[in-house]
């Protein structure tokens, strides 16, 4: 345990300072006036050779936020994000939202406009000093973070960012929320003392009670059809692994429900797909892994009599205000470290012909759904206006194994699926969209040598402010592979209103209203633009050899690209 002093000039220097010390690595920011005495301290510090995290530009907040989440994501580290004052707090909140229901954690800041009108070093000297000002800036998101304060003085610095990053991390983790006021910044402040490390550690995990391992065992070894479904088991890679084996010791298949990471790999024999409801019937067991949503019940639900069991860091999803699937048992803690020990438990139960009759079940299942994939895929491979499964299948082609996919929804990962760790990102289950361009540029700051292919529609392209994307990954030097999978709507919209009135007016109309994207640019002009490689794509036939060219646009020209694909609708 030491302590460390530090000469400052101000609580700027000692707040970058802190950071650095503290592993942030990133402080990913949208600047104002409120950002000065920072500005003047990183000004310094590139002088001085102080170390403190590097400051990355983004012409938008939720441009900011995605770009930390998806650094998050893949690093599994804690970035920082500043936006300025009221204004950019509003426009963060939705990458704030975003990042709240995948439980990354990120220090979010954000500046106050300074409280005094005169008098103090920062004060007021600006007209929107008065406007900007909000009685209660953090009420915006006070639902979202986990904790939120506001920096008061100089004295409290070492206690409130160890206290932010603490709970922060501590599983479930999430956004946290810090206002820092110019006068508090700009305060003098001769020296600064710290401990180094910090005494402060986040909160281990619960460890999952052994009584709830047994009972959970009891119920699955007495299951004749067991399931597991799960979106988010491989957030730590370290479960990967062992979903895997234990999937495949007790021939238990797997589905990925509208994953958001890669828990099992697309290639393992207990991989069942991405969508549950076909094997609900025969469910009389079901492990729900990281799975806020594994069913939609109002379209498909288990039968009453099957056992369900939700495991998880927080397997209520206590923020949600309504989330009521059947749940006769709950473990809460993280599952890398449970996962063995529910292996061993049901070891001792299990028979070895039940599974053995599971297993030659599930052979015969996946080679179904397997083949039924390839027949699709198959059947839409000429289709023009392009397939987005034809579309997903020649990315899955052109993909090398280790590349990391970002996927704003588009993509379909049954014709696209990843086998390794840490390789696949879906959009958050909030689902705020405008996420993935920004999100991909994070993820290839945190993985310099491995492509990243962000997979987008066109509505969720527009949302992610597509000209202030492309200006971040030419500026960071950041290249990401670009595919825009173009219907020219939004579909969701569409696919929502036929599935409420299928026989209704906007079903018979030809154009019903706020579903079509007319006149839209021309993206991959956008892109050439800011200097990278674009194409527009109509001909399924052109699409293999166009993502090779935007690959290689990419991977040996180091500049972005991207594929505007036109697609059909829905
Ligand atoms: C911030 C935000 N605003 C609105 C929505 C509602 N919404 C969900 S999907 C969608 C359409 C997305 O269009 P696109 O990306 O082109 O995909 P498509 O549905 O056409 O395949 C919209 C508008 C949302 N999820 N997030
Ligand atoms: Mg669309």
């Amino acid at each position: 345990m030491a302590l460390k002093e530090l000469a400052v000039d101000n609580v700027a220097e000692a707040y970058l300072a802190l950071l650095a010390e503290r592993g942030i690595e990133y402080l990913f920011a949208n600047a104002g006036t409120d950002f000065a005495p920072l500005v003047e301290a990183f000004a310094k510090a590139a002088r001085t050779g102080m170390p403190v995290p590097q400051p990355v530009l983004a012409t938008h907040e939720n441009l900011a936020l995605s770009m930390a989440h998806g650094y998050a994501m893949v690093t599994r580290r804690v970035p920082a994000v500043m936006v300025h004052v009221s204004v950019g707090t509003a426009n963060g909140v939705c990458g704030a939202l975003n990042a709240a229901r995948e439980n990354v954690p990120m220090l979010f800041t954000a500046g106050r406009s300074p409280l005094t009108e005169s008098g103090l070093p920062g004060a007021r000297d600006v007209y929107i000093h008065w406007a900007q000002e909000m009685f209660d800036q953090a009420g915006m998101l006070r639902e979202i973070v986990k904790w939120e304060y506001e920096l008061r003085n100089g004295q409290q610095l070492e206690t409130v960012i160890d206290r932010a990053l603490a709970i922060a991390t501590t599983p479930p983790g999430g956004p946290v929320y810090l206002s820092l006021p110019r006068e508090v910044l700009a305060a003098p402040l001769p020296r600064f003392s710290y401990d180094s490390p910090s005494r402060r550690a986040a909160a281990a995990p619960p460890r999952v009670d052994k009584g709830a391992i047994d009972e959970a065992a009891r119920i699955l070894t007495s299951a004749k059809n067991p399931l597991i479904v799960t979106a988010s088991a491989g957030r730590d890679p370290a479960v990967v692994e062992a979903l895997a084996d234990f999937a495949q010791r007790f021939a238990i298949p797997v589905v990925e429900h509208r994953p958001r990471h890669l828990s099992l790999p697309a290639g393992h024999p207990c991989h069942l797909g991405y969508d549950a409801s076909p094997f609900l019937d025969d469910a009389d067991a079901i492990l729900v892994l990281e799975c806020d949503v594994p069913w939609i019940p109002s379209l498909k639900a288990p039968r009453p009599e099957c056992k369900v069991i939700h495991f998880g860091v927080d397997p209520l999803f206590s923020r949600y205000p309504i989330r009521s699937f059947p749940c006769d048992l709950a473990l809460t803690g993280s599952l890398a470290s449970a996962l063995p020990d529910l292996t061993a438990a049901l070891h001792r139960h299990t028979e070895g012909s039940v599974v053995s009759e599971r297993r030659r079940r599930l052979a015969e299942q996946r080679e179904t759904l397997v083949a039924g994939w390839q027949k699709t895929c198959e059947g839409v491979a000429g289709m023009r206006p392009i397939h987005m499964a034809w579309a997903s299948a020649c990315i899955a082609r052109v993909k090398p194994e280790d590349a990391i996919i970002v996927n704003e929804y588009t993509l379909m990962p049954e014709h696209c699926g990843s086998n390794l760790s840490g390789t696949y990102f879906g959009s958050s289950t909030a689902s705020g969209l405008g996420w993935g361009g920004g999100a991909a540029i994070g993820a290839k700051l945190a993985a310099a040598d491995r492509l990243v292919i962000a997979v987008l529609g066109d509505g969720s392209h527009l949302f992610g402010n597509p000209v202030a994307v492309h200006h971040a990954s030419a500026m960071h030097k950041l290249p990401v592979l670009f595919v825009v999978l173009n219907n020219s709507m939004w579909g969701a919209v569409r696919r929502a209103t036929l599935g409420m009135y299928p026989h209704g007016e906007a079903a018979r109309s030809n154009k019903p209203p706020l579903i079509d994207l007319d006149e839209l640019p021309a993206f991959e002009a956008v892109c050439a633009a800011a200097g990278g490689y674009g194409e527009r794509v109509e001909d399924p036939a052109a699409l293999p050899a166009a993502l090779e060219r935007a690959v290689r646009a990419v991977t040996v020209e180091k500049r972005q690209a991207l594929l505007n694909v036109i697609c059909r609708g829905v």
